[in-house]
Parts: C-alpha cells; structure tokens; sequence
C-alpha cells in the first residue's frame, strides 16, 4: 500500500504507476435486500494471492458505504476504512471475505452506483461506480465470476448472466464469463418486457428482453429490430456470437450517459432506446439503431476483452464505435454516415483537441476518469481504427481482429495488446503510428502543387499545434486518399492511399496529358485540418464532378465557408458563384436526397469562430450568427421554386417508416423547409405542423417557425399535446432556448428552469435546456454575459447532486480562449466563482482547473 489511498480528491494518477492487484478473485457471491433507504449487500468474495503481483496490504475500494459486519474465513475483522475503502491485515494464501454494508439507493442523485428512477431500481458502475455498492477492489482488471441473489417485493429483477431461480421476492442470477465489477449490473421494479428471440448462428437460441416502465411497450419495436440486426452483422462481419441464453436491455429515465454495456443486461438512457414515429424523429431513430449496436457490440470489444485499466479507454471505446459506425454505413448510406461523422468530429473533437481540455486518445494521466468519456477517446479513438485499417487493407484487418479475439479473449488488455496483433498479422512496424495514441491536438495538413511536363506533385507539411503539456510534437503517420480529376471531369487517377510519414513529403504522378485537379483526403481518410489554397472555380469543379462522395460535400462545405467568411471579415455579399453552384447540386435528381440535404447546410458558427481564430481574427458570436443567417436568407431569395420544387418533389407518401430511404427525403424536404419559411412567413411549416402524423414532420416545421419567432400557437399545442411524455418534452425544452434569436437566448434558458417541468434531478432535462444553451454559441456569448452566470449558477447547484453530469457540461467554457478581453474576463470570473465553492466534486475541480489553466 502506497500512503495515500488510491483515488483521493486531488491526487493525480498515472498510466505510468500501473501495478497488478496483489490478488485475483475467484468468484463473487452478492445478495442484495432491496430497501430504498437502507439496501443491504452482502458479499462473500474469494481471493486467491495474484502470483503476477507483489503483496502489497489488502486494499478494498468502497466510498459512501456503511459497514455492518466484516469477516475473513468466517471471523470477524475490524479494518480501517477511509473515505476511499479499506484496508485490512489477511492471511498469506487464499481467503473468504465477507461484508455486509448499508447503502441508501433513494439518496443517490449521482446515478452512480445502486439507485433509484421513479421507484426502480437501477445501476451504472463503469467507470467506479461500484465501490458505492460493496467493498471491492474496484478496477477493470480484475475480473470474477458473479452470483447475484436479488431480494425485494418488485415484480421484475435482473441481474447479469443467466436466470438460475427465482421464488416468491427472489431471483438469482449466474454470469459464467469473468468480468470487471464495472460490467455489473442490477434491475428491479415494476417494468415490462418487449419479448424477442435470435438464433445465433450456430443454432442457440437466445430470450431477448426490452424492460420497460408500464405504458412505454408501444416503444420497443424498433429497438429490438436493431438489436437483431446487430447480432447478426457481429456475425456476419466480425464472425462474434452471443454468448449467453438471455439478452436484457432496461430503459432507464434518469441516466448520466446514453447507455451502458453490462454483461447481458444494457441499461439506457430511455432517450437511446424508446422510440415510435409520433414522439421520435428521424435522428432519434438513427442514433437508437447506433446506440443499441454499440452496447451489443461491446459483448466482444470491452466485456469479453476488457481494458487493463482506465487510461486504455479507448482500447473498447475507439473500437466499438468503430464498428458501430461500420454497421450504420451498412444498414443506411455510407457517405452520409461518413459526411455527418465528420461534421460531428470537427463539431466536438476538434473543438477539444483546439483548446484546454486536449488530451491523447490514451491520456496519460487524470484525476477523475470520468471525465474523459470524451469525444477523444471515443470518436478520435474510432479514427484511429479507420486510419489503422485502410493502412493495412480489409483482408489484413479482419485478419488481425480475429488475431486479437483469439489471442486476448478473457483478457484485461492495452493499447500495446493490439497494436502488437496488428504488427504480428501484417509485419508492420506501428512504432510511429502509436504516436496516435499518445499525441494530443488535430495536425494540420498543408498541402502545395506543381505540374511539370505531365507529372504533377503533391507537397505535404504536418505540423500538430502545442496542447497542455505537450510543447512539442513528432510527425505522424497520415494515410492520404488521394484522386485526380482531368480537365474534362473525368477521374484520371482513382483513389490512392499515400502514406505519409515525415513533416514534409511529397508525392508525384507522371504520365498525365494534362494538368488535373486533385481530390485530397477522400473519406477523410485521416483526422486532419487540410489547408489547401484552391480558389471558387476548383471548388466549385470539385462539387460538381468528384467521385468521391465525402470529397464531393467537402468542397461544398469549403466553399460556404470561403463565403461566409468574406462576409465576416469583409462585410462581402453571400457569393453567387457559391449559391449557383449549390443550386446545381441541390436540384441533381440523381444525388442522394440526404446528400444534398447536408450540402445545404452550412458550416456551424463554431466551426467559423474556430477558423477566424487560428487566422488571427478575434471571432464575434452575434456577427457570426447575423451571417449566417444573412446566408440562408441569399439561398431562399436565390432558388425559391427550385426549394419549392424540392419541398414537393420529396414529401414521403404513406405510412412513416424510419428507415434511411424515406428519412433523406424528408431530411431534404425539410432543409428546403427550413429556407422557404423565410420567404413564406410560415405559411408551409404551419400546415405541415398541423397535417404531419410523425415527429420529424412536426419538430422541423416547429423548429423552421421558431428560428423566425413565429411559433407561439404551435409551441402550446405541442405542450398540450405531449406533456405526460417526458422525452418529447425534453424537445419542447431544448428546442426553444436552440432556436432564441441570441439576446433572448439566456432568457428563454432562465424562463425555462423556472417552469415546473423542469427538474434539474433528470439529466437529459438539464441538458435539454443548458446543453442548448452552450451549443447557441452567439446566445451563450451574448455580451451582457448572462449565459454565462446562468450556466456557472445551474453548475453549482448541480454538482452537489450530480458531479458527473455537471463536469461534462463544464466543457461549455472550453473555447473562452478564442473570445474578445471582455468576454474572456467574465468567463474567467464564472470559473472562478465555480473553483471557489467548498465541497466542490472531484469531477467538477479538475475540469474548471483545466480550462482555466489554459
Ligand atoms: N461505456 C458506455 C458509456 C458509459 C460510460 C460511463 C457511464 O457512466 C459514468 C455510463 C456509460 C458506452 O460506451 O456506451
Ligand atoms: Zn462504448
């Protein structure tokens, strides 16, 4: 035992000071006698000394338990607890331990842990939630086969693994496969079950629950037609089966994350998993599908093979979300999955990797875990994978995955694990690709031409700007799909995959007759900012005949940006070269509708705020805002019969499905929506709201009339009509603070809070309202500094319930860098005003350091 036990408020950990636990675990055994306010857990637990491990004292995690009774090989012990666990004196070789602790389900608002959401039992114990439920060495490697007894009057009571009985207010619950404590799982209340089963396909046949509050069975279709085809994409492309003879998911309400993957029993965020056309829209159905996929894949990448311990994250998040993005593009469109993965990608992780809260995809050091459940980890660590695979090939990649099921499965494993199979199945040295894992911040790609009698080059420079504690950075190794496009608009080189290693590289093509336009980054193939000086005509050429389809939107998307950018710093007109070639996209029958409807968008105000600022400009939120919308005015006012036409032309006729086909229709007719009502003064949203038998008919006319403050009759009657519906509510909220013209964006936030629905105890609630907030980049950095105080004001008060839900949402403040003196001082003073509250969390403390450390 080192001094200081492990986990102490302000204490740092290292990836470096890595030790084994000192013991394994042969097998737990816990009852649970449920009670709100006093649930007793009695574990009995045998240890075996870990031959891999110095002995160092007997340490077992546990925060806010009370100790009933303690024993060791049936005797009782009296040990030392602290506020992180306890330590106890035990015997050389094996041992039983036993303990009885108290635990108060009802009193915990942190959602971590055991407790409570409207009178159901429930649990999250990833990262290190479970030390709140036993004494327990509460970490990812070690891991044990479960037996859970579940004593309690409630109807239904899970737990992980396979039934083995159940009786009059009992149930006992078997999980053959070892696990972390963090893939624990407990259910219990009144809820129902959406029945299912699948035949896995080796012929076991699986029971498939979606758990339910009573009245939400009418939810559950579409969810577990997702996890269906999800079973059997993991088994048809990855070659992984179910392993056990019951699937559970539960849908939970009140929920810090969307979802979580213990071992045969996922929890979610009801928000990820309840969905039917009346309250769900077209993305809420996507994202469920996504969700559902990603839980169901973590059985292999996470739970089957866990992490060592926390700084390897990435090593199950960067995968599944990987391959759950693989399975989207499978089931819907793969240039659209890709398009709006990258919008999301440039939107949250280069927003990150840009400011104080950068970090590697592996971290290297944290103080509380939690808070790096970031868009790093997750969707940089899902890049990594991408570049990885298209570094070694289809064939080569699905080689090594089997390789690292083969070589690890039932393993605590590391980043080294699989970038070793990697190594082994293809003879490539990873060495410099590692730097992935270990290097924070975006490179940046400059990239120069030349042509020179039939040849042409391409010169690249990287170059990755400092982040916190990294001064410094080496070249990494860039995977560069590359096209080229001969004058005519015919592909002259189809795509290529340069693999760039130093800080400057170039690469030439000969033979060509003449001069081409090159396609650079096609699919995005590496997690990049590219600076390419290309003038309007080759952008627009690009948008018109680029093969690639990622490629294709991007010169779209750079187009509208140059323009907008004029307009921002030159005060230049919205561009007609920009605006005529998007309506020659928009009206291409022959183009995905969903496609167009993404080109039709234009980059976020953040993006550009982003972009003023690496160019020296200090951005102006409302100006920023004013432009664009000053932009979506133009494209009404260029093409009205063209969107008219495109409004008509793409209304979905029949019964809603929520499939990809008739989702990119409307998602393109309600584009089209969204401009014309600027010209019709509403007239069109006001009878789609009223005719429109689904969601996302009714929240895009509702949202189009708010954006032009024309919404008031239609607002009531939503709320009317939906207010028993605790989700569809959460649109009401969220969507009348995302779509406040800026000055009032703070007030409608501060209004809202006070309505009685509000209940700040239920995070997606609070973030309906204040994730909305911080997202409105032009109403959050209003310059009277409202958004701000009202924010830090909600923080506060949240953090003594909620530590973890408040932490993320401090990242609102991560850009102060970028603003005016004036804002950057108010900000300063909010962070500030939070960092000096006694009893500040953990989570809370280290996020406002970090960003104000900047
Ligand atoms: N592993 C889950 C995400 C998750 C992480 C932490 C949680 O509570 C602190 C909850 C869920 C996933 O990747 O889906
Ligand atoms: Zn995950």
């Amino acid at each position: 035992m080192k001094d200081a036990a492990p986990g102490t408020t302000g204490e740092t950990i290292y990836l470096a000071d890595y030790t084994p636990f000192g013991w394994t675990v042969e097998d737990v055994h816990l009852t649970f006698r449920l009670a709100p306010e006093s649930t007793r857990v009695i574990s009995k637990i045998r240890f075996v000394p870990n031959p891999e491990a110095s002995q160092e004292r007997f340490f077992l995690h546990g925060e806010e338990l009370t100790l009933v009774s303690a024993k060791i090989d049936g005797q009782s012990v009296s040990p030392e607890i602290t506020e992180q666990g306890l330590t106890c004196a035990v015997p050389e070789g094996a041992f039983t331990w036993e303990a009885e602790v108290e635990i108060a389900p009802a009193k915990n608002f942190a959602l971590e842990g055991l407790y409570m959401s409207n009178g159901m039992y429930c649990t999250q114990c990833e990262a290190e939630g479970f030390r709140k439920i036993t004494y327990y060495p509460d970490r990812p490697d070690v891991m044990s086969v479960f037996t859970v007894r579940i004593e309690g009057d409630e109807p239904v009571k899970l737990s992980n693994g396979n039934p083995v009985a159940s009786g009059e207010g009992f149930a006992e619950w078997h999980d053959p496969w070892p696990k972390p404590a963090y893939l624990f799982a407990l259910v219990a209340g009144e809820l129902v079950a959406h029945p299912d089963r699948f035949t896995t396909r080796s012929g076991k046949d699986v029971e498939l629950n979606i758990y339910v509050r009573p009245g939400d069975e009418d939810k559950c279709a579409f969810g577990m037609e997702a996890l269906k085809k999800s079973m059997k994409w993991d088994e048809d492309v990855y070659g992984r089966e179910y392993d056990l003879d019951i699937f559970n998911i539960v849908a939970v309400d009140d929920f810090n994350m969307g979802a979580m993957e213990n071992k045969g029993l996922n929890i979610f965020n009801s928000s990820c998993v309840l969905a039917s056309p009346e309250t769900s829209t077209d993305a809420n159905f996507e994202r469920i599908e996504a969700i559902i996929a990603h839980e169901y894949f973590h059985n292999w990448t996470g739970n089957r093979i866990t992490c060592r311990d926390w700084f390897q994250l990435c090593l199950k998040e960067g995968l599944t979300v990987f391959r759950d993005a693989s399975f989207t593009a499978d089931m819907r469109s793969e240039p659209v999955k890709r398009i709006s993965d990258v919008i999301d990608l440039r939107a949250r992780q280069f927003r990150e990797d840009n400011g104080p809260l950068a970090h590697p995809v592996r971290p290297e050091s944290f103080q509380e875990i939690n808070n790096f459940y970031t868009a790093t980890v997750y969707e940089k660590g899902a890049e990594v994978i991408g570049m990885l695979k298209r570094l070694v090939g289809d064939e080569a990649y699905a080689k090594a995955l089997d390789l690292y099921f083969d070589r690890h499965d039932g393993d605590a494993a590391t980043i080294e694990d699989w970038l070793k199979v990697f190594e082994d199945a293809t003879g490539r040295d990873l060495t410099q690709f590692k730097r992935w894992y270990s290097q924070a911040g975006t490179p940046r790609l400059r990239v120069s031409e030349s042509w020179d009698d039939g040849t042409f080059t391409l010169t690249f420079r990287q170059d990755t700007p400092p982040t916190p504690g990294q001064p410094t950075k080496l070249p990494q190794v860039l995977p560069i799909a590359v096209g080229l496009i001969g004058p005519n608009g015919d592909e002259v080189q189809e795509t290529t995959l340069l693999e760039m290693t130093e800080a400057e590289q170039s690469f030439s093509f000969s033979g060509l007759g003449a001069r081409p336009v090159p396609s650079i980054l096609r699919g995005f193939s590496a997690p990049v900012v590219l600076q390419h000086e290309t003038d309007t005509e080759t952008r627009a050429f690009l948008l018109a005949h680029d093969t690639d389809p990622y490629n294709r939107w991007e010169a779209g998307r750079s187009l509208a940006k140059q323009a907008l950018l004029r307009m921002i710093t030159e005060g230049a007109e919205p561009d007609p070269a920009y605006l005529g070639a998007l309506q020659t996209v928009i009206t291409d029958e022959t183009l995905d509708p969903a496609f167009r409807a993404l080109t039709l968008a234009l980059p976020s105000e953040d993006d550009l705020a982003q972009t003023l600022h690496e160019g020296g400009i200090t951005p102006d939120p409302q100006l920023i805002w004013e432009k664009r919308e000053e932009m979506r005015e133009a494209m009404a006012r260029w093409m009205p019969d063209q969107l008219a036409t495109l409004y008509r032309v793409h209304q979905v006729p029949g019964e809603y499905r929520p499939d990809a086909e008739p989702a990119a229709a409307r998602a393109l007719a309600n584009t089209a929506l969204g401009l014309l009502t600027r010209l019709d003064g509403g007239e069109a949203a006001r009878a789609q709201y009223a005719s429109a038998d689904n969601m996302t008919q009714k929240l895009a006319a509702l949202t189009a009339l708010l954006s032009i403050g024309a919404a008031e009759t239609e607002l009531a009657a939503f709320y009317e009509q939906w207010k028993e519906d605790r989700l569809v509510i959460d649109k009401w909220f969220s969507m009348q603070v995302a779509f406040a013209r800026p000055e009032e964006t703070a007030d409608v936030a501060a209004a809202l809070v006070a309505h009685p629905d509000f209940d700040m105890k239920n995070p997606n609630r609070f973030r309906a309202v204040f994730g909305a907030l911080s997202m409105s980049q032009a109403g959050f950095h209003a310059p009277s500094g409202k958004g701000y105080a009202l924010l830090a004001d909600w923080l506060i008060k949240l953090d003594a319930l909620n530590p973890q839900t408040t932490a993320r949402m401090c990242a609102a403040f991560q850009t102060w860098k970028r603003f005016d003196a004036g804002r950057q001082a108010m900000i300063k003073a909010e962070l500030e005003r939070i960092a000096a509250r006694e009893g500040l969390s953990r989570d809370v403390s280290e996020m406002v350091t970090r960003i104000l450390n900047h």
